[in-house]
Parts: C-alpha cells; structure tokens; sequence
C-alpha cells in the first residue's frame, strides 16, 4: 500500500498546515496508540464537514507556534491527550507540557477542543487531559467544545464516540459549516497490484541492523536498539502457564528499558479489531453500544473473528487497512540492577494464552513471540528492537531507607532488579535498612518464581523478611495483603516512625486496590487514624514518594 499523499517534513506544523490547505491538527499524546488512533480518525472526519485535517506528534512540531494558528482562517486545534502513571502526560507530550507550564503565551483566537484518555482505577485520572484544557482556556484560547474525559477501565472507545458525536456539530456550529456526507469515498491508500517486487526490498517483520543509530539520539520507540537475547527460561516448575526469564545484552547502548514488538500483518489483523466497527459505523450506520459491548469487547472478538463470523461484511482490503493502526510497543518492568549488570536487561513475563467466549485461543502477540526467542537461531544470534523509559519507581536515594515491596505475581520483576541492588550496596560496605518482600503465587512447587534467588538472597541477610502468600495450597485463599494484616505492628511501625518507602507492583484492578485497603485498615487499627486520615495519610506518602505503584490491568 502507498499513501496517497506524500509526507513533507517540516517542524512548523503552521507551514505545513498552510502548504497543505489543512484547518485543523489533532495532536496526540499517546503511549500505546490509542491517543494516535484517536486523533487519526478527527483528523480524517474532518473532511465530512468540509475542512482538512492532520494529526501530529507534538514531538515533532514546535508547539511553541500554537499562538500562530490564528494566521490560518477557521482553524483550530484539537488534543487527544493520554495520562500515565501518577498523572504523567506521554513521553512523546512531555515537552508540550513542559512548554504549557511554563508559557505566558496569548492563545487569544486560538480554537481548541481537549479529550482526555485516562483510567478510573488511577488515582489522577485523566489529570493531563483535565490541565491542557484548562492551560490551554488560562493563555486565551477559546474552547470551542466540553473536554471530553475517557475511561478506558470501562469503555473507551464509547466515550470517545460519544464526546465526537457531539464535538462535530458544535464544531460545525462554531464556524458555521454544514456536513458534506462525503466521507467513505475518501481514501487513505490505494491498492496497487505489483507483479514484478524485489522481495530483498520488502519489509518482513525485522529491523535491519541500520536501525542501530546511537549517534541520533537516545533509543525509543522510533530508534529502538537491536539487544541480543542471552537468556530465556521457564521460571515455573510447574502449572500449565508459562512464565519466563529473559536477559538481553545491551553493551554500547547506553539504555533505558522497554521492548519493541515487531510483527507481521497478519498478527496485526488480528491485534486490532476495535476498528472494524468503526467500519460498520462509517458504512452503515449501524452502530449499538450494547452490542459493541457484548458482541465484540466481552467475547473478545477480534478483527478476524468478526470477519469469519459475519461473512457478508466483506470490506476492501484497501479500507480494512486504513482501519488498522501500527502495533505498538510493550512495557515490561526490569528485573535486573544496572549496578549489578551494567550491559545487560532481564525481564520477568507470563506468557499470555487463554480460551475466549467463543472458543478461540487468544494468544497474547508480544508474550508468545518474546517465548519464542531462542538465544541463538542456527548459530545467528537473534536480536529484540527496544528502549527504556524513565520511571519514578526506584530504590530511595538512602540505602539505609526500610523498603516494604509487595509484588505478587510477575510484579516481583522490579523487585529482583531492586533486591540485586541493595545486596551491591551492601558489599560496597553501605548500610542497606530493612528490606522486606510480600511475594505471592498459586502454589509453593508451582509458581514460586526465583525461589532460590529469593532464599539465598534471605540466607545472606540482603532480604530480611520473605513473606509468601500460596493462594491455592489450602481450601481457602491467602493473599499478601492477609499477611501484611498480620504484621501490622511490624509495619506500621516502619512506615510511621523509621520512614520506610512502600512498593506495588502487579496487578491493578483488584490486588492494588486491596493492598491500599489493608493499608489503611492498618493505620486505623494500629495508628488509631480514622479512615478519612488514614486515607489522607497514604496520599501524603505518595506525593512524597513514599507509597510508589507500577501496576496494570
Ligand atoms: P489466585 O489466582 O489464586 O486468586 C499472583 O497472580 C497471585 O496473586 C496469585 O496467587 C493470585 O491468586 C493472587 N491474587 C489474585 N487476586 C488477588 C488480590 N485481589 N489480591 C492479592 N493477590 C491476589
């Protein structure tokens, strides 16, 4: 497929608006994709109410221009902004952000609209979305529709649907346009047949090794590193899952961490089959929430599965392939200490398969492809596209800081890289506080990931209290935070008299959630704070960072 129309590089979104005849740019602030989808699909709709759109990587443009906008008749601008961990923007909408904050800039006859994209099981939900639109009306900006505030732990994509339904006829209102109903006949690509390629010219799903570009700038997900994989193995004895070790090399790159998941079309098609709805919205008409609900989303149906399931649909291919977003990057915690092993990365993974409502196997793309990796393919040594990103979730500047880390599951990955560490700081001849594990599992012989590490490592008195949850080795469950309730004396005093720093890793929608509570059960028991302050307490502790989370769901 080629695009239709050839890309200009230019870093005034400005200029290139006005070569191009565009009135409106959607930028993005997005970390898996979604935001970009998102902004894709305002950008293209455009076109039915007779203006021309573009989307845009804030990263970039210099967004410092905002305030030209104005120069362009009708125009306006329109974020699409995703928020991260406490409240963070994107990496890629850092920079706007910082620009905003610090800007004094007259936005006076700039049109703007906001949707933010967020999740209700985080604390500061949709805060990057909430500040751009209220930063945006502060400098003069004239907000020309609500910000729309997006809930991805319900549906997304219906409050997406939802805020643009209205958005258009505001917009249109606004400059006083009406809806062409030109839409579908406007294509992104066209299909061209080729009989005569040069398969050694064809992108087959691996980088090449000209990629490998550190005099640029710092890996990410554009310029990823190619990492050789050096290890790879099963850490469960037993169950029928499988969780694995990986350790990448990673000398000369001067890294940070996350991976980068190449693949092909055809696992592409079946990743991405929230669009092919939007196909039936576009085409049709035929758009029910309740059924996108139940039909698609709860069954799990992906684009492959609606198209075998409802024959008749047939779409071009042409059209299906506009529809399909790129796949995206995967973020993996780091289980290693870059003290411990400057030149190498490990991660600690499950791999995702299960069978869906409607009898499919679902296979998760990056899992089983990263299963996969040997270290060595016929004598080749076989390389991973990735990079690493900046996280607030570190060890406390003072090793003699008591650490509490409570990570079930995989959630244990970033405790290994932080045990490693402080037995490094040990032997430097520091003085390491506490260091205490809350670890979980399903059964003691099964899935008790880095027993022998975590033993040695209790052994050497690097980890001073193990404690493990088997939730499955008797009738009824143990979780971690049934043990935390049983060292409450233990911990609170470590938390409220000797400063220590408490760690979540794991999952989010429910073990989270209910660690809090034990936490704050534990201050009102033992601390004798009401639950309003215990409440408050806990909050403190976060914007100190003190209470850190890399949790997901
Ligand atoms: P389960 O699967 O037996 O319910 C790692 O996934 C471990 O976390 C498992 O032992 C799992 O137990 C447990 N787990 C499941 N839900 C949890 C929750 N809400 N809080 C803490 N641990 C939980």
């Amino acid at each position: 497929f080629t695009p239709v129309t050839p890309q200009i590089r230019e870093t005034s979104f400005i200029e290139k608006m006005k070569k191009t005849n565009r009135n409106i740019v959607v930028f993005y602030g997005s970390q898996t994709g979604t935001a970009e989808e998102f902004a894709n699909r305002l950008a293209k709709d455009a076109q039915r109410y007779g203006m021309k759109g573009m989307a845009a990587d804030p990263e970039e443009y210099d967004l410092s221009e905002l305030s030209r906008l104005k120069e362009i008749p009708n125009s306006m601008t329109v974020f699409c902004m995703a928020t991260y961990g406490e409240g963070d923007p994107t990496d890629n909408a850092q920079e706007f952000y910082d620009w905003m904050q610090g800007t004094d800039d007259d936005l006076e006859g700039v049109n703007f609209a906001v949707f933010g994209l967020g999740n209700k099981t985080y604390e500061h939900f949709n805060a990057t979305g909430k500040y751009t639109d209220k930063r945006l009306a502060e400098l003069g900006g004239k907000r020309v529709f609500d910000l729309g505030l997006g809930d991805d732990d319900i549906n997304l994509e219906e409050d997406f649907i939802s805020w643009k339904e209205q958005f258009w006829p505001a917009v249109c209102e606004f400059f006083g346009v009406e809806a062409t109903g030109e839409d579908s006949s406007i294509r992104q690509f066209e299909l061209v047949v080729h009989n005569d390629i040069n398969m050694n010219q064809v992108y087959n799903s691996q980088l090449r090794e000209k990629t490998r570009n550190s005099e640029i700038k710092p890996f990410d997900s554009k310029n990823p590193f190619l990492a050789t994989v050096t290890g790879n193995r099963k850490l469960n004895k037993g169950g029928n899952r499988h969780l694995m070790h990986i350790e990448f090399d990673i000398t000369d790159s001067k890294i940070s961490f996350i991976l980068y998941c190449i693949n092909n079309t055809y696992t592409i098609l079946l990743f991405y089959y929230r669009n092919i709805i939007l196909y039936f919205y576009i085409k049709y008409n035929f758009f029910f929430f309740a059924l996108y609900q139940s039909w698609v989303l709860d069954s799990e149906r992906n684009i492959l599965a609606i198209l075998e399931d409802l024959p008749s649909l047939n779409p071009p291919i042409d059209h299906l392939c506009e529809l399909l977003p790129r796949l995206q990057a995967r973020y993996y915690s780091i289980a290693s200490s870059s003290k411990v092993y400057p030149t190498s990365i490990h991660i600690c993974a499950v791999v995702i398969e299960y069978t869906t409502k409607t009898e499919r196997v679902f296979k998760g793309v990056a899992t089983n492809w990263l299963k996969n990796k040997e270290v060595t393919d016929n004598g080749h040594k076989l390389t991973i596209p990735m990079y690493v990103r900046r996280s607030q979730f570190r060890l406390p500047f003072k090793p003699s800081n008591p650490i509490i880390m409570i990570g079930p599951g995989t959630g244990i990955a970033p405790f290994m890289g932080f045990i490693r560490e402080r037995a490094w700081q040990k032997k430097q001849g520091k003085e390491a506080g506490e260091t205490i594990l809350y670890f979980g599992c399903r059964h003691k012989n099964e899935d008790f990931l880095y027993q022998q590490e975590l033993e040695e490592f209790e052994r050497a008195g690097v980890l001073t209290q193990l404690n493990v949850a088997f939730s499955r080795d008797q009738e009824h469950k143990i979780y971690v935070q049934h043990l935390l309730k049983k060292n409450k004396e233990q911990l609170w005093k470590l938390i409220h008299s000797n400063n220590a720093h408490i760690y979540v890793c794991g999952d989010a929608r429910n073990m989270a959630r209910d660690v809090h509570t034990a936490f704050y059960e534990i201050a009102e028991e033992v601390g004798s704070l009401t639950h309003t302050q215990a409440v408050d307490y806990f909050k403190k502790l976060m914007t100190k960072g003190r209470y850190s989370q890399d949790v997901w769901s």
